[in-house]
């Protein structure tokens, strides 16, 4: 479905304007959206798994663990597959109220993708650099979006999301370096063409969730403050827009319909895009992982690759 038609359904949850704002920005942010109960269940499921982590000393394919982690100081960077990892994630992954939501950008047919929960622990959470979410998972269209809710507070010393408005509507940028090597993130080169003066940043209080469109240039810095930042991360595609590689951390609910009905049509938007690595045969862990293994130098002390 073309955005245009999905502009012309009648809303669920949003309001008109908050989803053409969408279209246009390339992202939403709608505070405080997931209610008490949801975010106690997550919480619950947040505090189970760092004491889980305790007992594990290197990453897996649950835990991406930050290189100082420990049984008496847990860092985990991300749960990985998140929905795989405890049934209260899935089941809020395919609650009514995060579908409809996410219908009301994408239409009402919609497919489950992946998932993954990013702690950026206190003092020192990695950043993540600017980069485009669409190279490393392409699909027939770009009717994908990620989900992301907040599950605490979330200010600017925490190092929240930030996005370049109207950027999903630009180049779409490769994501490797001058050897080949993917690395998940825009080149030194590439940011220097893009408005970084124009950074918009995503936070708001616990349960606010983040819209992002999988073409919009998006990073977030270091988590500098002595609270870490859980965010909650579920990947969703138009039921009619196909992967055309396979995912990178594909989970056992990849491709479930979540939402309304299997479509008869495929919907291509053709691109020339380069095509990631085969994740299948060389396996993937994190962007945390593949930006900091390909480019750590250029990260500066604000998070950012320089200009
Ligand atoms: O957790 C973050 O701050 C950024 C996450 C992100 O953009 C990603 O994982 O693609």
């Amino acid at each position: 479905m073309k955005d245009e038609q999905v502009l012309e359904r009648s809303p669920l949850v949003l309001d008109q304007r908050s989803r053409e704002r969408y279209f246009e920005d390339g992202f939403l942010v709608v505070p405080g959206y997931v209610g008490t109960a949801w975010l106690d269940r997550l919480r619950a499921v947040v505090a189970a798994k760092i004491e889980e982590s305790r007992a594990v000393s290197a990453s897996d394919d649950q835990f991406d663990l930050a290189p100082d982690h420990s049984a008496e100081k847990p860092n985990i960077r991300r749960l990985r597959k998140a929905v795989d990892q405890h049934p209260e994630l899935w089941a809020f992954a395919h609650d009514p109220s995060v579908v409809d939501l996410v219908a009301d950008l994408l239409g009402p047919d919609v497919r489950f993708h992946s998932s993954k929960l990013n702690f950026k622990w206190s003092d020192g959470g990695d950043a993540v650099q600017w980069h485009q979410d669409i190279p490393a998972w392409p699909h027939t269209s770009f009717s994908v979006l990620t989900f992301g809710v907040y599950l605490d507070d979330t200010r600017s010393e925490q190092g929240p999301l930030v996005a370049l408005p109207g950027t999903h509507r630009g180049t779409l940028f490769e994501q490797f370096d001058d050897a080949g090597r993917w690395t998940g993130a825009l080149s030194a080169r590439d940011v220097a063409t893009l408005p970084t003066d124009r950074v918009a940043e995503m936070c708001g209080p616990a349960g606010t969730v983040v819209m992002i469109h999988c073409r919009v240039v998006h990073a977030s810095s270091v988590n500098n403050s002595a609270r870490f930042r859980p965010l909650l991360l579920n990947v969703y595609s138009a039921a009619d827009t196909l992967p055309i590689t396979p995912a990178p951390s594909p989970t056992k609910r990849t491709g479930v319909l979540v939402r309304g009905q299997e479509p008869l049509h495929v919907h291509w938007d053709p691109y020339e895009g380069r095509l990631p690595p085969r994740w299948d045969q060389v396996g993937y862990r994190s962007i945390f992982a593949a930006q900091s293994a390909a480019r750590p130098a250029e990260v500066t002390a604000a998070g950012y690759p320089p200009p």
